[in-house]
C-alpha cells in the first residue's frame, strides 16, 4: 500500500470556506486562490459569496461563506493537513471557543461519495444538511448533488431555513 500523500486518482471534492475577521470577503477569495494552487488539486468551480449572521456565539461579526469544487489526487488526511496549513498562513488562531470568530475556516464538505469517520476527519462534514450557509452555495455549483447518507441536495435545501443569508456576488 502507498504511504505517499497522493493516490493518483482524481476525486471531486467540495470545500466550504468561512470567515468573519479582517475583511472576510477578501479572506474567502484569497483562501480559494490558495486552495487552487495546492499541488495535487485543480480548481473546477466556485459559488458566489454569501453573508449570514453567526451560528453559535452571537458576540462575533457576521460571516462570509462560499463553496468551491476541486479535482484532487491527495488522500483526505493529506488534504486536511494542507487546508489547515493554509488556515494558519491566513492568520487563523484557534481560540478554543467552539464556533468562535476566525479569519479563515476551510472544511472538507464532500470527498467524492466517500463516508469517512476518523478522530480527525468526518465526511460528509457534520452539519452540512442543516446549514443554509453551506447548502445554498453548494447547490449553486452542484444542483444535482447526492449527499451520502443524507440524500439529494435539492431536498435538503427545501427543508433548510434560509434566515438572513444574502448573496453578495
Ligand atoms: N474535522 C473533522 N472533520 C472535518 C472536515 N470534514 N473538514 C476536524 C475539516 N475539518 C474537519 O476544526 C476542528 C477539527 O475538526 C479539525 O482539527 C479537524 O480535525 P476547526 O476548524 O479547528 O474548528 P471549528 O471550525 O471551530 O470547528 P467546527 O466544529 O468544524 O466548526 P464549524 O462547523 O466549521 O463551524 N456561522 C456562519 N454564519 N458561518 C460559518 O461559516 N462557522 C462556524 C464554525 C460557526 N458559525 C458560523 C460559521
Ligand atoms: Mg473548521
Amino acid at each position: 500500500m502507498s504511504t505517499g500523500k497522493a493516490h493518483g486518482r482524481e476525486t471531486l471534492v467540495y470545500i466550504g470556506l468561512g470567515s468573519n475577521l479582517d475583511n472576510p470577503g477578501e479572506q474567502i477569495l484569497r483562501g480559494m486562490a490558495a486552495v487552487a494552487e495546492l499541488n495535487g488539486c485543480r480548481f473546477l468551480a466556485r459559488s458566489g459569496r454569501y453573508v449570514s449572521p453567526p451560528m453559535g456565539p452571537q458576540d462575533q461579526p457576521d460571516y462570509v461563506n462560499a463553496v468551491m469544487a476541486i479535482d484532487c489526487v491527495l488522500w483526505p488526511a493529506s488534504l486536511l493537513d494542507q487546508l489547515q496549513a493554509i488556515e494558519i498562513r491566513h492568520g487563523r488562531v484557534r481560540s478554543g471557543v467552539r464556533w468562535g470568530a476566525r479569519t479563515l475556516d476551510l472544511d472538507i464538505l464532500l470527498y467524492g461519495q466517500e463516508t469517512i469517520a476518523t478522530a480527525d476527519l468526518i465526511i460528509p462534514h457534520p452539519g452540512i444538511a442543516e446549514r443554509a450557509f453551506v447548502l445554498v452555495p453548494l447547490a449553486e455549483i452542484a444542483p444535482g448533488l447526492m449527499i451520502p447518507g443524507k440524500g439529494p441536495i435539492a431536498d435538503l435545501l427545501e427543508r433548510c431555513p434560509k434566515d438572513g443569508l444574502i448573496r453578495i456576488d
